[in-house]
């Protein structure tokens, strides 16, 4: 859980004198009202492309076709011979989102298009997973997380630094665990059609560089957001209200067959898909639950708004409030944190939320 920045990623960053803040990420300590978190709303989107391509709009949009509650799903067809997978050596870091603010900065821009370039009427710049991260940081006692962050023009840029522990894990993954990295995936594409009239093709090749992003507003308190996640498929029926309010989280989840598994599910995997898609106000997860063999044997709707009543009945649980106060504070803790505001100065912080370097 303790990560430390390797050596060579020292060098550029700026030093402070004197003590330097500290955060603590003790659960007890945030047990306080909801904070104010505003209706996510949808300001633009885009896509990736088989090759990892970026393009300014929603081409790479599915839509979610309900299967039947026992499907029997083989999410292991294709593995060997239909499966094209991203290069997860390739670190994008923020490009994506980059791209998307460069291509929209006429709507963006406060100072308009003359002022080049022109300050942005957010605080932070993110991925949503990042933020997901802070979430469940409270609750999260096995792995760790590193964060980056630099000022310009007044915006926060965070992003994430791959930690020691997390590329050993990458490392030293079984054949069986990169089997199953593919098993999420498959599922998406026994659920999703590329277009509105047309049914999912589980004849086809699951290529993991096509990717949907959502791109959305909010405030948490008085930390104005600006974030993307990737997001797997839209309700179809025209009928259906505006993203986010549309949009389907899909996940797959080891059968439930023991009152223990039921507890874990709750405690640790429900923890998880709240905070993922709470954030962008993606209103619910449709769950394969599979076997052993990788056959989903049954599909359920989890709604996100019903989820907290759910494990109420679980000793001991995980709060939502707990999660969006410590994000509330840590993001408070960043701004006084990095102050200059120049690209070349960059702060990281680990989940201990120690401060070792700037
Ligand atoms: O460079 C980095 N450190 C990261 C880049 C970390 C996380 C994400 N990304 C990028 C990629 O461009 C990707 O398209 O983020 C996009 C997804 O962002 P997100 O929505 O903020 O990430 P998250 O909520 O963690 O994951 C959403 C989905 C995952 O689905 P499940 O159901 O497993 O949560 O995005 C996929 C995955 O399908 N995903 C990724 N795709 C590409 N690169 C990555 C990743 N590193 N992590 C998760
Ligand atoms: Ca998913």
């Amino acid at each position: 859980k303790r990560s430390r920045p390797n050596q060579q990623q020292q060098h550029h960053h700026h030093h402070q004198s004197g003590p330097a803040p500290n955060l603590s990420t003790r659960k007890e300590l945030y047990e306080r009202d909801f904070p104010v978190y505003k209706q996510p709303v949808e300001i633009g989107c885009f896509s990736l492309d088989s090759e990892r391509r970026f393009f300014n709009d929603g081409r790479q949009m599915r839509y979610y076709v309900e299967p039947e509650r026992n499907p029997n799903f083989d999410l292991r067809d294709g593995y060997k011979d239909r499966y094209i997978k991203r290069d997860g050596n390739v670190k994008e870091k923020l490009d994506h989102i980059l791209r998307w603010i460069l291509a929209n900065k006429s709507k963006l821009c406060s100072k308009g298009a003359a002022a080049s370039p022109c300050a942005l009427d957010f605080d932070f710049v993110t991925w949503r997973g990042h933020l997901t991260k802070l979430l469940t940081t409270p609750y999260e006692m096995r792995e760790g997380w590193l964060l980056a962050v630099t000022r310009f023009k007044g915006t926060l840029y965070i992003s994430e630094v791959e930690t020691e522990a997390a590329r050993r894990e990458q490392e030293n993954r079984t054949e069986r665990h990169e089997e199953m990295m593919y098993w999420g995936y498959k599922f998406e594409q026994y659920t999703c059609a590329d277009d509105v009239h047309s049914l999912p093709d589980p004849g086809g090749v699951v290529n993991t560089n096509e990717a949907f992003c959502t791109v959305v507003q909010t405030r948490l308190a008085d930390h104005r957001l600006l974030f993307s996640g990737e997001v797997d498929c839209r309700d179809k029926d025209p009928k259906a209200p505006a993203p986010p309010a549309c949009y389907v989280e899909l996940k797959t989840s080891a059968e439930i067959c023991t009152p223990k598994q039921r507890s874990n599910f709750h405690r640790f995997k429900l923890l998880k898909w709240w905070a993922q898609s709470f954030l962008p106000g993606v209103p619910r997860v449709v769950a394969g639950f599979k076997d052993d063999e990788g056959v989903v044997v049954n599909v359920d709707t989890f709604p996100i708004s019903k989820i907290s009543q759910l494990i109420k009945n679980e000793h001991n649980c995980w709060k939502p409030t707990v999660c969006m106060n410590f994000c509330c504070d840590f993001l408070s803790f960043v701004k006084q944190i990095a102050i200059e505001d120049h690209p070349r100065s960059v702060a990281v912080r680990d989940d201990a939320v120690q401060p070792f370097f700037f």
